[in-house]
């Protein structure tokens, strides 16, 4: 048996109140069929805090039933007798519950486990304001965030946070909480709590989700960043829509450090009541998105900064037992101000990221005087030596030193391949000032192979080792593209990866082909010696392969062919566009060439096994596609004729 510290390391332990009751896994499926939301997701968590002997730490409470007046704060006398009266049989079956619910069920425990939820919450809350806990976590469902005033939906009934919400500011003016910001980082938009507080200055609420332009639950525009509530409350609700749904800790975190941090210093809550929901976590089979247990703890660790870290956990969604449980002992382990756990956030923010960072900042940054400052041009993720760089803006650093450099390099002539080696002598260093997004979309798109090509060595499936750029700084920022162009795989065979062709993609673009990319952001002068190293050159060259002038050439054009003898195979360097002043580059064959392989004078072929795994391999890791989704895209590439023109080789 763990004994019962109440300090260590002479440091006192907080105290954190957890609730839990088994009469809330009495909710099910009516005839037992399978649903997400089910019973076995808090008694996971209730296992696994156990198992890790962090509950005889935490002061356990059983459930507490809410009472109907405190219901009554945010739900209707309708909906909240509705709920009630579900423990009829007959009732929760009638065609009225059914009309009125969506993503629901009920069986004959639902009520009861509905109030039992809403009132744990209230409760934990009360000890918390109250100070008799520092804080707490309410490991109840049904969950709450989508429950409106009239309705149940998303597998909730009552609003639990919301109703604790206002039971502090509407019934317990003696506890001195005059501010409360809520926190939903469940998967889902809160759209339950937006509307509750919708008018109410008195409540923060703030609410980051897959929205994906209303296409994810619970959709429409209700999720959006331009609804900042109205009346007093104008300003008091803030979304953070994510666009895509693969989002991770980097993103989280971002999201944090923009605008969750910022707001709550100004608004200085007088408690945090976080709608905790896990089906962001990494493995959900909802939400798709990547938050790791260390993600979510650093989230908890810096609202903990706030409100003399009075904070109230209520379980949301989440359903993935594992990562609930592992999410929530995680949280559970910043509240007793245990060791952090171990863990890095080595990916960085999606582009689409920092556009919804920037988007939501400016819509509320007449609010929030914090949001309205230039964000650094570079960002600095905390664990990460690799640091973010934000390309949007006219601050970026690199691009200034990119519209200088090139003003003077043109005035000077610098750029001159036939080798006046007296100027040239300084390519490295004044390429070393620009930045580039390198777009790959062949083996380069695995991370440790790519990285072989700037930091030097050897990995699975090379038969020899890189030498590595002059630079060996690491990327300064790793993302993920989809552009309108054909793969396709072409040429015999090459020495590093045997028989089977190689990866090029269709200089010429069509809506409807894609090519899923990995960016590295790096510099000009790592990105030459990538270009030398692809072409099997050595990287002592005199001159760059592709320096400022060409930069210029191919934002202008598009595309710039590379001297034949230097680059024969992927002597086309292409700008896929621009993230903020950056150009995103590509490398592959010329349009020439693309003639030849189409006509089948160069020949297609499908990768080598090793190869093709390689690729399958960096956008499984990559986060971009599962093994099989990710077999089927570099098949159906191998597979197809290349057309040109309305023309193809067959
Ligand atoms: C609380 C929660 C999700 C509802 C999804 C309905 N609800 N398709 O995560
Ligand atoms: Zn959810």
């Amino acid at each position: 048996m763990p004994e019962k510290p109440s300090e260590s390391n002479g440091k006192v332990h907080r105290k954190v109140g957890l609730v839990y009751d088994e009469t809330m896994c009495k909710h099910d499926t009516p005839d037992g069929e399978a649903h997400p939301e089910r019973p076995d997701r808090i008694r996971v968590i209730w296992e696994k805090l156990q198992l890790a002997g962090v509950t005889q730490r935490c002061v356990v409470l059983g459930g507490t039933k809410a009472e109907d007046a405190h219901l009554q704060l945010v739900h209707t006398k309708d909906h909240v007798n509705l709920v009630k009266s579900s423990t009829n049989k007959k009732d929760y079956q009638s065609d009225r519950v059914a009309s009125l619910v969506n993503s629901i069920y009920l069986n004959g425990s639902t009520s009861e486990a509905a109030y039992l939820a809403a009132g744990s919450v209230v409760e934990v809350a009360e000890k918390v304001a109250k100070g008799e806990l520092d804080s707490g976590f309410a490991i109840v469902r049904p969950p709450g965030h989508h429950a409106e005033a009239d309705e149940a939906m998303g597998f909730c009934f009552f609003n639990n946070v919301a109703v604790a919400a206002s039971y502090l500011l509407d019934e317990r003016p003696d506890l001195g909480v005059k501010k409360i910001l809520v926190v939903d980082w469940d998967v889902h938009h809160g759209n339950g709590t937006q509307k509750m507080f919708w008018e109410d200055p008195r409540v923060l609420v703030f609410s980051v989700h897959r929205h994906e332009d209303g296409g994810f639950y619970p959709g429409g525009d209700d999720g959006s960043y331009n609804m900042v509530g109205e009346g007093p409350g104008e300003g008091f609700n803030i979304n953070v829509p994510w666009e895509q749904g693969r989002c991770g800790d980097a993103d989280y975190l971002a999201a944090w450090d923009h605008i969750l941090i910022p707001v709550a210093k100004e608004f200085n809550p007088d408690i945090i009541l976080l709608s905790a929901g896990f089906d962001a976590a990494i493995g959900d089979p909802l939400g798709g998105c990547r938050v790791t247990p260390y993600g979510y703890s650093v989230m908890l660790k810096k609202l903990m900064e706030f409100a003399q870290g009075k904070i109230v956990m209520a379980l949301e969604g989440g359903y993935n037992l594992d990562s609930i449980a592992k999410s929530s002992l995680a949280c559970v382990q910043v509240l007793l101000e245990d060791n952090p756990i171990q863990g890095s956030s080595e990916a960085i923010p999606f582009m689409s990221t920092w556009r919804v960072i920037q988007a939501v900042r400016k819509r509320l940054c007449a609010y929030w005087p914090s949001l309205a400052d230039e964000l650094p041009s570079k960002l600095t993720n905390q664990k990460t030596p690799t640091p973010i760089v934000l390309t949007s803006n006219s601050n970026s650093e690199a691009k200034d030193n990119a519209h200088e450099l090139l003003d003077q390099m043109s005035k000077l002539n610098i750029e001159n391949h036939q080798g006046d080696t007296k100027v040239s002598r300084s390519w490295r260093s004044d390429l070393s000032k620009v930045d580039v997004w390198y777009a790959s979309f062949g083996s380069n798109m695995w991370k440790p192979r790519f990285l072989c090509y700037i930091q030097g060595g050897q990995v699975e499936g090379m038969t020899k080792p890189c030498v590595g750029s002059m630079d060996k700084s690491p990327p300064k920022g790793i993302t993920w593209g989809t552009y309108p162009n054909r793969l396709f795989f072409g040429r015999e065979s090459t020495n590093v990866w045997g028989k089977g062709g190689v990866a090029f993609t269709n200089p010429l673009t069509n809506p409807n082909d894609q090519t899923h990319m990995c960016l590295y952001r790096i510099t000009l002068e790592q990105f030459n010696d990538v270009l030398f190293q692809e072409n099997g050159l050595n990287v002592d060259f005199a001159s760059p392969i592709f320096g400022l002038t060409a930069l210029q050439l191919v934002e202008k054009n598009g595309s710039t062919p590379l001297e034949a003898a230097l680059a024969p195979w992927y002597g086309n360097v292409v700008c896929l566009g621009r993230e903020g002043d950056v150009p995103i580059l590509t490398m592959t064959c010329t349009l020439s060439v693309i003639e030849k392989f189409a006509s089948g004078e160069v020949p297609l072929s499908p990768p080598a096994k090793a190869y093709a795994n390689t690729l399958i391999r960096g956008l499984v890791e990559g986060g971009i596609f599962s093994e099989e989704e990710a077999e089927a895209y570099i098949d159906n590439a191998a597979s197809k004729p290349l057309y040109i023109n309305g023309a193809s080789r067959f």
